[in-house]
């Protein structure tokens, strides 16, 4: 697509996203169903399937050659990058949707032969929209997001899933005792787009998961990339955007830190496996 072509884009897929959340918002008013997945916190509600109904059925009526991976369905089976991808979440942090009616996002990542072009990430309730068309600058709303700077280990804002403390996480739970005793603070928000996108904005230092599908990462490693922030799995593996994966997202420097210590702790005798 030419330059005129990712603009309309930008402006269409906006209309779309804010259309679905004002849908989500309404929806807060009304009685859920709620149904498990693979475990009793991991929720899928009738409104994860009728956002991305409806946002797959404005993709392909304007994109039919396009192709997408979405997690509730409705997307497309794809097992290669060729030609343009969208990697599409109607409800990230669905368990923040139903519990905390709020801190959910919707995001969207598109790909271009294995390349990200564009990242949209909406924060419903807190009316943010983090996104970009790589190469052009990334937004917070109006406001451009500023490249990301060095800090140290000790001053970092950290935010750690507690994927890697479940009973059937991949890494050893004292691979990050030390870090977390040394750094500013840790968070875990729950919802991993917003989480990239808070680390891309320099909100927060770093964001470490043991276990994320395309959906949930696709958009906000673009917008991280497009301010100089790094990205890679755990061991430091860059990041097959096809795949189930460990992220680790930072700023510059705090990113090699990061890896290094994982990369002793390894050495030491450690655990630390890839989702299969
Ligand atoms: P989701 O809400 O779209 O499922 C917090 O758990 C973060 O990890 C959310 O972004 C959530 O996305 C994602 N996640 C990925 N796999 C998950 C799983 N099996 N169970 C719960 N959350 C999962
Ligand atoms: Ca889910
Ligand atoms: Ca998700
Ligand atoms: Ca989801």
């Amino acid at each position: 697509m030419n330059q005129t072509e990712w603009a309309m884009l930008e402006k269409r897929v906006t209309g779309w996203i804010k259309e679905a959340a004002a849908r989500l918002r309404a929806s807060l008013t009304n009685p859920l169903e709620i149904s498990e997945k693979s475990a009793h916190n991991d929720l899928v509600t009738n409104m994860d399937r009728s956002i991305e109904h409806f946002l797959v059925g404005k993709i392909k009526d304007h994109y039919p050659e396009h192709r997408i991976i979405s997690e509730e369905g409705y997307g497309d089976e794809v097992t290669d990058t060729n030609g343009i991808l969208w990697l599409l979440d109607p409800i990230d942090g669905t368990l923040n949707y139903v519990m905390q009616k709020r801190f959910f996002a919707i995001s969207i990542g598109i790909y271009e032969n294995g390349e990200g072009r564009a990242a949209f990430i909406y924060d419903v309730m807190g009316d943010e929209l983090f996104h970009c068309l790589s190469g052009k600058g990334a937004y917070k709303n109006n406001a451009k997001l500023e490249p990301l700077t060095k800090i140290h280990i000790d001053d970092a804002l950290i935010d750690l899933s507690p994927t890697w403390l479940k009973p059937n996480r991949r890494i050893d739970e004292d691979v990050f005792t030390e870090i977390i005793k040394r750094c500013s603070g840790t968070r875990a928000y729950g919802a991993a787009s917003l989480e990239l996108a808070y680390v891309a904005a320099g909100l927060l230092d770093a964001y470490f998961t043991m276990r994320l599908s395309p959906w949930d990462y696709g958009a906000g490693l673009i917008l991280l990339s497009e301010v100089g922030g790094c990205h890679s799995r755990a061991d430091g593996v860059p990041i097959n955007i096809l795949s189930k994966t460990s992220v680790i997202a930072a700023r510059p420097g705090l990113y090699e830190d990061l890896i290094q210590h994982i990369k002793e702790q390894v050495a030491s005798g450690k655990r630390l496996n890839e989702p299969q």
